[in-house]
């Protein structure tokens, strides 16, 4: 079993207005850092929902707050700045409305990919503390999917889950599907769940902690508001019937977060149909963990896995250890993640170039006004 590791019994905060939130030592220092710097006075809150230009927040009570000037300019020159669902940030009262005047530093991120030409990366969730990825059992399961979906996990610095939805959809197979699912896992715990039958809920239910920030992931209709409703006993997001995954057949449209009765939020967010991995390469790396620790064993240092002697990566697909096709599938992605992260690195320079000749044009601009003409 993995765990992560905020809010232990030192960490205690279930005393704090914000503890049912997820309030913590960590965003309280985050906090500490802006507070007292500011002219007004300044509330912390935690994002449910972003929408364009404003937030729903909890502070606990439920608000709306606009973002302010700052917070706004900040988000349209880097859209991953905009505050999302799940972020902590300080407001302050502003005549009868509220104003986010800062987000505070996060921790643990899921970021989506930039997938236009110059797009930025999109923050799906912000101070997560573990991802419940949702796969269903009577549609494959896509191995291929899963291991994108975990890489992507990985690298947001929360702990993954998986969950096997659907159960008793699979009959017979079910076995076959987990066992399956499990040869790509490596590190992350799965359950095997229903939301009709109840199966393997309470196993589910007891590792979400008081305080803890979960989010679901997987593809629409992997089941997972369902799941979110049969864990809360209630009904708390409206849940559809599978279509053929076309644009606009979502039924979750907007991100939210949802406070669960045993403590722990639980961030909802549509399903996603298209994943590429960050990067930032260790989501992969820990996806494929298990391939990772047979190169160690190469004999040579920078062994490409190709015709060296001596490879125990080689060694392990003769022997029917590992699966060619994920020794294929691990190849892909770690090129993938090389090509993404030489495309955003490409990004940013182009940026910089840009803000140069921006400094540039000001600095002739003002040199020119002190000149007199
Ligand atoms: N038989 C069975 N059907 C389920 C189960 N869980 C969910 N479903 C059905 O699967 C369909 C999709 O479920 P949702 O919970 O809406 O899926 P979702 O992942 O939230 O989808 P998006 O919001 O579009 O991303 C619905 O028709 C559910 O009734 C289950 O455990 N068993
Ligand atoms: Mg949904
Ligand atoms: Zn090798």
């Amino acid at each position: 079993m993995s765990h992560h590791n905020t809010n232990t019994a030192a960490d205690d905060n279930s005393f704090h207005p914000l503890g049912q939130l997820g309030w913590n030592s960590r965003v309280e220092a985050a906090f500490e850092t802006v507070a007292p710097g500011s002219e007004h006075a300044l509330y912390p809150a935690r994002v449910t929902e972003a929408r364009r230009g404003s937030v729903g927040l909890r502070m606990p009570q439920h608000e709306t707050a606009k973002l302010s000037p700052r917070v706004r300019k900040a988000a349209e020159a880097d859209h991953s700045t905009a505050p999302t669902s799940g972020d902590w940030v300080a407001v302050r009262r502003s005549g009868d409305a509220w104003l986010v005047e800062a987000v505070l530093d996060r921790a643990g991120t899921l970021v989506r990919q930039g997938v236009a030409k110059d797009s930025h990366d999109q923050v799906l969730a912000a101070n997560i503390d573990a991802v419940l990825i949702c796969e269903a059992a009577d549609q494959g399961p896509n191995v291929g999917r899963l291991e994108r979906f975990l890489s992507l996990a990985w690298a947001s610095g929360a702990t993954p889950v998986v969950a096997v939805t659907k159960a008793e959809l699979a009959g017979d197979r079910l076995p076959e599907v987990v066992e399956l699912v499990e040869t790509v896992t490596t590190g992350a715990d799965v359950h095997t769940v229903s939301a009709h039958t109840g199966l393997g809920l309470a196993e589910l239910a007891a590792r979400l902690r008081p305080g803890s920030t979960w989010v679901l992931l997987g593809t629409s209709g992997a089941g997972k508001s369902s799941l979110l409703n049969a864990l809360a006993g209630d009904t708390v997001m409206d849940t559809g019937e599978i279509r053929d995954d076309r644009r606009g057949r979502h039924t979750t449209t907007h991100r939210q977060l949802i406070p669960m009765p045993g403590g722990a939020l639980f961030l909802d967010i549509p399903g996603v149909r298209r994943i590429d991995v960050p990067g930032d390469g260790s989501g992969v790396d820990r996806t494929f963990a298990d391939i990772g620790e047979l190169a160690e064993r190469c004999r040579f240092r920078d062994c490409s896995h190709g015709a060296e002697p001596g490879c125990a990566v080689n060694a392990a697909v003769d022997e029917g250890e590992l699966d060619t096709r994920r020794l294929e599938r691990w190849y892909r992605l770690r090129r993938e993640a090389e090509w993404n992260r030489s495309r955003g690195d490409a990004r940013l320079r182009a940026e910089r170039r840009k803000e140069w000749k921006r400094n540039d044009r000001v600095g002739r601009e003002a040199a020119r006004l002190k000149r007199g003409f």
